[in-house]
C-alpha cells in the first residue's frame, strides 16, 4: 500500500515534469489531479502518463446521421410529387415561424450526392433517411410514380456507392393531403391501410438493397402536435374520442405495414418502429425508483410504444379514456403488435424525474424545476441519463434485443465565427455528455446497435422553420452552403474510434 503510494507519487512528478507544470510554478497545484486520484479506473501507463479508461462501444456499433424528407429535400413541385399536409400547412400564414416552408429547405433532393460525400468525409456509417410517401403516390395511393421510385433508387445506390448503410423510414409526418382531404387523414382505417400498401410497394422496390425499414417516425409527436394541439400539420384539435380513435388508427397502420413489409420484402429484410419513447428516470438509484421508473415510462407511452410491445392497452389508460376509448378487436390488437425485428428509439429529453410512492400507480412524478436547463427548442430539457435509463427501460420492458437510437440531437444558435467557422461547445457538451450515459448501457449489457445524431445537417425545423438548428453541418439558407461545424469534427473523431471522446 504504502509503496503504491509512493510510485502514484513519482508518477505525478514525473507526469508533472513531462507536461512542464513545475517550471510554471504549478506543482503545489493539488486540484489539477484530484479529479485523476478520485478515478479508481484511471491507470497509470509505463511512460508514467496517466490514462483514463476508454468509453468504447461494441463492435459493430454504428455510427450514423439522421434527418427527413419534407426537413431537407425541398424540390417540393418536381417529378410529380404530390401535396402534402406540411405543404398546406406551411403556406398557410402564420402556422410556421417567418412562414418558413420546406419549399426548398436544403435542396437535399439535387444535392444529395453532395450530402453523401460530406457523410462519407466525417465517418458516418449508417444513414436514416426518409421516404416521401407523395413522391411515389402522390395521391396516397394506386398509382406509382416512377420519377419518384427513381430518386429513392438513385439516393440509395448511391449511400450503397460509398460504404454509408441506409436505414429507410416510411413516414416522417408528410402525409399525402389527398389522404387528408379524402379520408380526414389518420381518422380513417383506410389512410392506415393506404400506408400498408405504400410499405409493402417500397420493401418489394428497395429490400434488395436496404436492409432496415423504420415504419412511422414519432407517432406520439405528430398526432398530438398535429391532430391534438394543433401546432403541426395538419393543424387539428380533435376531441378525446375522435382522437383516441386516431391514435388506434396510426399504430394499427404501424402492425399492418409490419405485416406488409414482411409480405413483399426480400427475406431477412429488417423492421421496426422508430417512436419517441417518453422516459421516466428515477431521481436516485435504488431499487425502488428504478422499479418505479419502469412502471412510470410503460404508462407513458401506453398509446403507442406499450401497445405495440404488448399488444394491450393498459387498464390505466382505459381507465382513464372511459368513454373515449378507442374501439378496437382483438384480432387488431394482435395485428398492432406483430413482432418487430428491433425497436427504434428517438431520444432528446427526460420527460420526468419520478421515485416510489405507495400510491395506486407506485410512484410520483416530480415536476421539472423553471431553471432546468434546455437546448434553444423549450421542449428539450437537458438530461444525458435519458439515454441509459431509455434504452435500458425498452430492454427490460419489452425484452427488445436490437435497438437503435434512430434520434438524439442538440438545437442551437450556432452563429458563424469571424473566420466564418462555427464553434458549437454547447452542442460538443450533449454529444460527450448523452453518449458517455448510452456507454454506460452498452458496457452493461443492453443491445444498443447503434445511434443516428439528428441531423446531420440544419433543416426545416417544423412549426419554428429555420429559426433553430440541429445540425453538425451548418446550412447557409440563402446559398445551401454547407459548413461542418466542430460538432462534426468531434462526430467524425468518435466514429473512427468508436467510443466517446
Ligand atoms: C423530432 N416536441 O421532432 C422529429 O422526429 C424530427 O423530425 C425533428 O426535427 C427532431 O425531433 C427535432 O425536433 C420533434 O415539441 C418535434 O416535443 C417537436 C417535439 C418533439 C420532437
Amino acid at each position: 500500500m504504502k509503496n503504491k503510494k509512493i510510485n502514484e507519487q513519482s508518477d505525478r512528478r514525473d507526469f508533472m515534469k513531462k507536461a512542464g507544470l513545475t517550471a510554471m510554478g504549478l506543482s503545489a497545484a493539488p486540484f489539477i489531479f484530484s479529479s485523476f486520484n478520485n478515478d479508481k479506473k484511471a491507470i497509470a501507463n509505463n511512460a508514467g502518463v496517466l490514462k483514463p479508461e476508454k468509453l468504447s462501444f461494441p463492435n459493430g456499433f454504428l455510427w450514423g446521421t439522421a434527418t427527413a424528407s419534407y426537413q431537407v429535400e425541398g424540390a417540393a413541385n418536381e417529378d410529380g410529387r404530390g401535396k402534402t399536409v406540411w405543404d398546406t400547412f406551411s403556406h398557410t400564414p402564420g402556422k410556421v415561424l417567418n412562414n418558413d416552408t420546406g419549399d426548398v429547405a436544403c435542396d437535399f433532393y439535387h444535392k444529395y450526392k453532395e450530402d453523401i460525400q460530406l457523410m462519407k468525409s466525417l465517418n458516418v456509417q449508417s444513414y436514416r433517411f426518409s421516404i416521401a410517401w407523395s413522391r411515389i403516390f402522390p395521391d396516397g395511393a394506386k398509382t406509382p410514380n416512377q420519377k419518384g421510385i427513381d430518386f429513392y433508387n438513385r439516393l440509395v445506390d448511391e449511400l450503397l456507392a460509398k460504404g454509408i448503410k441506409p436505414f429507410a423510414t416510411l413516414f416522417h409526418w408528410d402525409l399525402p393531403q389527398a389522404l387528408e382531404d379524402k379520408n380526414k387523414g389518420w381518422l380513417s382505417l383506410d389512410t392506415s391501410k393506404a400506408f400498408a400498401d405504400y410499405a409493402g410497394f417500397m420493401a418489394e422496390k428497395l429490400s434488395d438493397r436496404v436492409n432496415h425499414f423504420f415504419t412511422l417516425n414519432e407517432m406520439w409527436t405528430f398526432v398530438e402536435l398535429g391532430y391534438g394541439i394543433g401546432i403541426h400539420a395538419p393543424g387539428l384539435t380533435l376531441a378525446p374520442a375522435a382522437l383516441n380513435q386516431l391514435r388506434h388508427n396510426v399504430v394499427l397502420a404501424h402492425g399492418l405495414s409490419v405485416q406488409a413489409i414482411r409480405a413483399k420484402g426480400k427475406t431477412g429484410t429488417k423492421v421496426g418502429v422508430a417512436e419517441n419513447v417518453k422516459v421516466a428516470i428515477p431521481f436516485y438509484e435504488s431499487p425502488e425508483n428504478i422499479k418505479a421508473a419502469e412502471a412510470a415510462t410503460r404508462e407513458l407511452n401506453a398509446g403507442y410504444m406499450t401497445v405495440i410491445m404488448e399488444g394491450k392497452y393498459t387498464d390505466a389508460f382505459l381507465k382513464k379514456a372511459g368513454a373515449n376509448a378507442p374501439k378496437f378487436t382483438p384480432e387488431e390488437l394482435k395485428i398492432i403488435s406483430t413482432p418487430t425485428d428491433f425497436c427504434g428509439i428517438n431520444i432528446y429529453n427526460p420527460e420526468c424525474y419520478v421515485q416510489a410512492a405507495s400510491n395506486d400507480m407506485g410512484y410520483e412524478i416530480f415536476p421539472f424545476a423553471k431553471s432546468h436547463p434546455s437546448s434553444t427548442s423549450p421542449w428539450e430539457k437537458l438530461g444525458p441519463e435519458t439515454l441509459y435509463w431509455g434504452a435500458r427501460h425498452v430492454n427490460k420492458l419489452w425484452n427488445a434485443k436490437e435497438i437503435y437510437i434512430t434520434e438524439n440531437g442538440y438545437s442551437s444558435t450556432d452563429e458563424l465565427a469571424p473566420d466564418n467557422r462555427i464553434y458549437d461547445t454547447d452542442r460538443i457538451m450533449f454529444m460527450r455528455s448523452y453518449l458517455s450515459q448510452l456507454q454506460r448501457a452498452t458496457r452493461e449489457g443492453v443491445p444498443v446497435k447503434g445511434y443516428f445524431y439528428w441531423s446531420l445537417i440544419d433543416n426545416f425545423e417544423w412549426a419554428v422553420g429555420y429559426g433553430t438548428r440541429f445540425g453538425l453541418v451548418h446550412m447557409d439558407y440563402k446559398t445551401l452552403k454547407r459548413t461542418p461545424k466542430l460538432s462534426a469534427e468531434y462526430f467524425k473523431a468518435m466514429a473512427k474510434e468508436n467510443a466517446v471522446l
